[in-house]
């Protein structure tokens, strides 16, 4: 399925002089825990799909949503590119997932409910040659289980993984809810390459772990308390140690929850999140996707993100003049 989205508020801004996309920024659907990655001068944003009929009981979600653009306004929708039936191991709830690239193949970590021979959440990966797939099962199994965390009394603890690979070319997992945990990733990206590391120095820690670079610092972003704000520590290594640095963003609009990915795109870094506000029928289970810029001070800290509803700019890459 491939359907151009236009803009909710397409609008030329007096100031600036260009196309602006209003938060949220999908209005036909309800997205959810987005990731997103930069290829080929493109942004993929990959998003859990709210599908709960209302907002008293539960989350409702059985797929994951892919759209791109390339300008972060104008966004193409791919529609569904995986659904919890790939994954034979798993019995529902698609939740929190992320994507990376590695020799030109396209890893997708997303979480799952395991079936009964191992109850509880785990995390899968599947895999594709090409940021919208087709993506299959790349295990035809779970990569992390419920019982290789027996230290956290709840069985969805090991949810919302974050992948990232460092300079080195050493990949590394990041996930967890009530308590942060990593692993290295074997260079075949499907299997673990070490021991399962607990993270410490997250104050209020619960989930939606985001780690990213800038510059020579490393970033941990996470959700933090209930309702959730998002806080980030920084650290000079991918295994930390991790340094507190505060709140990054408040509680969202309407949903306890709160779940971002940290991009920079043609110069711009961008703060891409889910709220339950800006539409009448949202809320703790019909979320939206919306996007706000996020800023960088000159010692690397990040700016206090100030979550708008006029969004973001139309942001396109700009030529070199030729001679
Ligand atoms: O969307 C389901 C769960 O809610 C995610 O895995 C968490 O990060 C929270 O957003």
């Amino acid at each position: 399925m491939r359907t151009l989205i236009k803009p909710m508020f397409l609008a030329l801004s007096v100031l600036a002089g260009a196309a602006q996309a209003a938060n949220p920024i999908f209005t036909d659907v309800f997205t959810a825990d987005p990731a997103a990655m930069v290829h080929n001068g493109k942004v993929y944003l990959y998003a859990g799909h709210d599908e709960a009929k209302d907002n008293t009981k539960f989350f409702e979600m059985h797929d994951w949503l892919v759209y791109s653009s390339d300008d972060m306004v104008n966004w193409e929708s791919h529609g569904p590119r995986l659904h919890i039936k790939d994954f034979k191991w798993a019995k529902g709830d698609a939740w929190a997932s992320q994507i990376i690239e590695k020799n030109g193949k396209f890893y997708w970590y997303i979480t799952a409910r395991h079936n009964d021979t191992k109850p509880g959440f785990a995390i899968g990966v599947a895999v594709g040659d090409s940021p919208l797939g087709p993506f299959k099962d790349a295990l035809g199994k779970a990569l992390i289980t419920n019982d290789m965390t027996t230290d956290t009394p709840n069985d969805w603890d090991d949810i919302d993984p974050s992948v990232f690979i460092d300079n080195n070319g050493q990949a590394y997992l990041f996930w967890g809810n009530s308590k942060p945990r990593y692993a290295k990733l074997k260079p075949n990206m499907i299997e673990l390459d070490g021991p399962i590391v607990d993270i410490k120095g997250l104050p209020e820690f619960t989930e939606a772990i985001w780690v990213h670079k800038y510059g020579d610092n490393y970033y941990l972003s996470y959700a933090m308390g209930f309702p959730e704000k998002l806080g980030y520590a920084m650290s000079k290594s991918i295994t930390g140690p991790w340094e507190y640095k505060g709140i990054l963003n408040e509680v969202a609009g309407n949903t306890p929850t709160n779940h971002q990915a940290i991009i920079e795109f043609n110069g711009k870094h961008y703060f891409i999140y889910h709220t339950g506000a800006g539409r009448p029928d949202g809320g703790q289970y019909r979320r939206s996707v919306a996007i706000d810029e996020l800023f960088y001070n000159p010692d690397g800290t990040i700016k206090r993100i100030v979550m708008t509803s006029e969004g973001v700019t139309a942001n396109k890459a700009v030529k070199p003049l030729q001679k």
